[in-house]
Order: structure tokens, then sequence, then C-alpha cells
């Protein structure tokens, strides 16, 4: 490592409460750390929320909702979310660098991947605002003139995991502000910076006082107040589907619209006669890329037999060429855990995989200082073990071998979630009836982990309800309203 390949760390500006326009500490005055993944070192405390902070938070939103921001046209509102994608592109290293000190992704693939489509996702939510609207609709009478509109559904709350803290903050505001609500954003408390910086860019940007909140804290605390707040009228949540159980159960009460974008263990199949290299490729792209916290992660990696011990061969020498270290080094490749949690969450996975399968690569951690796991490998994996049926968040990946199209397709399917798939062959034929026949949100076929913000994204059974991206996302924020007019 270098000195030119390095970039430097950034300071830490914001640590407060985004609440009616103005940046203030919690009512209670506590505060929680936040850490830096790659050394274990706090770096800022932030404000820690309850419902005092919620509270505040909920009547700033409903005010904004009824004035100020109901008389934004859409294209104004548009113009808002064009205007924060500006600026954001304009601070895009200083928030790589943000994101990169409070997550430990590396910085090379935030500014490759993280970054641009934070940017993209706004600007194509600010092309949506305009183009939000309902029907004329042909009843069975001339005697009435029938047409719907499509309103915003109010105050929405939305829940935010630390995976891709800027690009979950992006997917859940875009559509969102979009279609004219306001917004209550609970950060996780592992990854508030960003989410803060940005906070302060859209207040530049112009949005109204109350139209964009963040309140920081713990999801027992400020996130389940949120959830149980009688004025906010929509949750939008990602993270694990056991928090996604206690949200459904907490926003009952108040009858809440609620989406989940929630986790997987996501099928990777790799068929004899694909190209090998790019299999391999794709298999690493679909465990390691952000360190396996990713909710699509190709987590069990499906090979066929006939070419079984050829791919793993090349896996594991690809797995252990893999660079993990300091993500500030431009030419890391993976970067650290995000929390201690995580970091033990995934060695104790690491200690039932040994004991269940056999451990091809990896299996420790990569080094001593910070939360680092070594690229992981687990061959002679069956279905039903626990590292191919929990979802282990990490760099870990569970090597499944199968006999044919149809023991595959029941394997495949054999799991609670159902986020997304990929499938590796040069036989389209095969490709396409995989595509039709596995339960899940996203295919992909000789790629993995390729997103835009028009592609929707969301998931079958467990991993989720309603989708993020594209026109889909907007459905989750507007109400249908049906308007009869007598002609008579
Ligand atoms: O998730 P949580 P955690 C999975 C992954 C990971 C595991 C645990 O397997 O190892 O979940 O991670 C807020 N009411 N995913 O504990 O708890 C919380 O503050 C309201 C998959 O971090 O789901 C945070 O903002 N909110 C995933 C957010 O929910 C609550 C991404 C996510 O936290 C709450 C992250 C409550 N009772 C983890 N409890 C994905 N699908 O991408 C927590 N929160």
């Amino acid at each position: 490592m270098t000195a030119m390949t390095t970039i430097a760390m950034p300071t830490v500006k914001q640590t407060k409460n985004l609440i009616d326009g103005k940046w203030v500490d919690a009512a209670s005055g506590r505060t929680f750390n936040a850490y830096n993944p790659s050394t274990s070192e706090v770096i800022a405390e932030v404000a820690e929320s309850d419902a005092n902070d919620v509270d505040r938070a909920v009547r700033a939103a409903q005010d904004a909702f009824q004035g100020s921001w109901s008389k934004f046209t859409s294209r104004e509102r548009g113009k808002l979310l064009y205007k924060l994608a500006d600026l954001i592109e304009d601070n895009a290293d200083e928030l790589a660098a943000l994101e990169t000190l409070n997550n430990g992704k590396p910085i090379s693939e935030v500014k490759a991947a993280d970054v641009p489509l934070v940017i993209a996702t706004f600007r194509y939510y600010a092309g949506w605002a305009d183009k939000i609207y309902g029907e004329t609709v042909p009843i069975d009478s001339n005697d009435f003139f029938v047409y719907t509109k499509k309103e915003a559904v109010g105050v929405c709350g939305q829940i935010i995991p630390w995976n891709f803290p800027m690009l979950m903050l992006a997917w859940k505001w875009g559509p969102a502000l979009a279609a004219g609500n306001t917004i209550i954003l609970k950060p996780a408390e592992q990854t508030p910076l960003t989410a803060l910086r940005i906070g302060e860019l859209a207040m530049e940007a112009g949005f109204p006082k109350g139209v964009i909140n963040i309140v920081n804290g713990f999801g027992e605390s400020a996130g389940d107040a949120l959830v149980k707040h009688r004025g906010v009228d929509k949750i939008a949540f990602t993270g694990h589907y056991e928090t996604a159980q206690l949200i459904m159960k907490s926003a009952a009460d108040t009858l809440k619209r609620i989406t989940f974008e929630l986790g997987g263990k996501s099928p990777n199949v790799v068929f004899a006669d694909a190209d090998m290299e790019q299999a391999v490729q794709g298999a690493m792209m679909g465990i390691f890329f952000n360190q396996g916290e990713v909710c699509c992660a190709g987590s069990r990696l499906f090979v066929e037999q006939s070419s079984h011990d050829e791919f793993i061969e090349k896996f594991k020498v690809a797995a252990e060429s893999h660079r993990v270290g300091d993500p500030f080094d431009l030419k890391t490749q993976q970067g650290a855990q995000v929390s201690k949690e995580q970091y033990e969450k995934i060695l104790s996975y690491i200690d039932i995989g040994k004991n269940e399968a056999e451990l091809v690569t990896g299996g420790e951690p990569a080094q001593d200082k910070g939360w680092f796991v070594k690229p992981t490998i687990f061959a002679g994996v069956s279905n039903d073990m626990r590292i191919a049926q929990e979802e282990i968040f990490g760099p870990v990946v569970s090597v499944i071998p199968f006999k044919d199209h149809d023991d595959l397709i029941r394997q495949a399917n054999d799991t609670v979630y159902g986020l997304a798939a990929a499938v590796w062959t040069q036989n389209i034929s095969k490709a396409m009836r995989l595509a039709n026949e596995v339960r899940a949100g996203t295919v992909w076929v000789n790629c993995y982990n390729t997103f835009d913000p028009a592609a929707p994204f969301g998931g079958y059974k467990f991993s989720g309800h309603g989708r993020e991206c594209g026109k889909d996302a907007i459905h989750n924020y507007v109400e249908t309203k049906t308007v009869w007019v007598s002609t008579k």
C-alpha cells in the first residue's frame, strides 16, 4: 500500500437530528457512538432519539405535509430532487469517504457503485414527479364522469439498514418525495453519518422545513416509536425479517401502510456448460461484494455435479487472491464488516459451518485490528444445513452440488426467502426455464448484482412486501382517489 493510492479520512461535521429544518440535540441530551469498522475506534457521538424526538419530527412532518409542501407543484418537487442530486454529485468525494469511514466498505466501490447509484436514483425520481397521475374511468353509465387521482400517502417513516446507508436512503427518499410525501428517516444506528450529510445537502437544495426529518437512534426506541406513532401514515423498512415481523405487529394498531425489503439466501446457479471463468467471477461478485453484507448475496452457490471440482478449484484461487484490508486503499476489494456484532455473528456461523461442512478456504478473521473476515468458502453443503438456510450476511458462501434441473429447482426454492437468483449457462432455454421457475423477485442471467433505479427490486416470501425502484416504488407512496362527477 502506498500513500498515492490511499484516500484521506474525512471529518465528521454533523451528528444531530434534523427536525423541522433545524439541527437539534436529542431531547434527552443523550448520544451514542458511531465507529470506524476498520479500526473499531469511536469516530463520533450522535444524538440518541426516543419517543419525544420522534413526536417532534412527526409534528413537523405533518405541518409540512398540510402546509408548505402541499403548495409545491409536482414539477417544483422534481426540481428540488434534481438539485439534491447535483449537490450530492458536487460533494461525491466527501460522501464516499464518509461512507467508507462509517461502514468499512472499500472506497473504490463506493465511488464506482454507491455514489453514482444514489445520484441516478434521485434524478430518476425527479423525472417521475410530474408523471404520477390517475385515469378517467369508463363506468357503465353516461350520467357520470369518473376519474382517479394519485395522492401522497402523507407522513412516511423510513427505517433503513447499514449495508448501503446512502443508497437505501435514496431508494426511500426518491419515490416518497417525488409523490409529495413528507419523511422521517431513521438511519441505522451503525451508520448515521452520510444520511446526516445528505440531510444538510437537502436543506441547501431548498426542501422546506419539516419535509425531510432525520431522527438518529436505536431500533427498539426511536424505530419502534416511529412505527407506533398515530401521526405516521406509512412505514418503509429494510432489514431483518424478524424485525419486520415486530414492525408488522406494532403497526397493526394504527393500520399503517407498510413495505418491506428484507433478507435473502439467494441461489447462484452454475451449470456445467457455463463459461467457467465468467461463472467464477460471478460467484465472487455474488458473495464477496460489499463484504457479503448484501441482501441479495449469492450465498447458496449451486454447482452442477459434473463441473463441481473444477469450479471449486478455480473459485478457491480467486477467493485467496481477493484483496482484503484498509478500505481507504483504492486497491482494496473487501473492507471491514460493519460492526462488532455483525463480525461476531459471521464468525459464529463459520464455526457452525466447520461442524456441518468442509471448509475450502478462509474461515477466520483477516487481520487483528478492525472487523475483517477472510473470504470463506464451504463445500459439501446440503441445502438443509444452517449455513444454507440462515442469512449470514458476510463473506461466507455455501457450495451445494446438484444433479439436474428438477433437483436444482426443488432445492433453490426450498428456502423461506425469495429475493434474488442467478444462473450461469450458455443455454438460453435453461436460463429462461430457471427464470420462470425460481420464486424470487430478481433473476440475473450471466450477471450478478446489477442495479438500476429504473429496475424494480424486492422479494417474494420472507424477503419482503412491495418493490423498491422503478415505477413500482411510486405505488408504495400514493393513495388512489376516485372522483364521481354527476353530469345530469
Ligand atoms: O438488522 P435490523 P440488524 C440482516 C442481516 C443481519 C441481521 C441483523 O442478516 O445480520 O439482519 O442486523 C431498525 N422497530 N439484515 O440487527 O434489526 C434498526 O435500528 C423499528 C439484512 O442491524 O433489521 C435499523 O435501522 N425499527 C438487511 C434497521 O431496523 C427497528 C440489512 C435494520 O435493523 C427495530 C440489514 C424495531 N423493533 C440487516 N429494531 C437487508 N435485507 O438488506 C431494529 N430496527
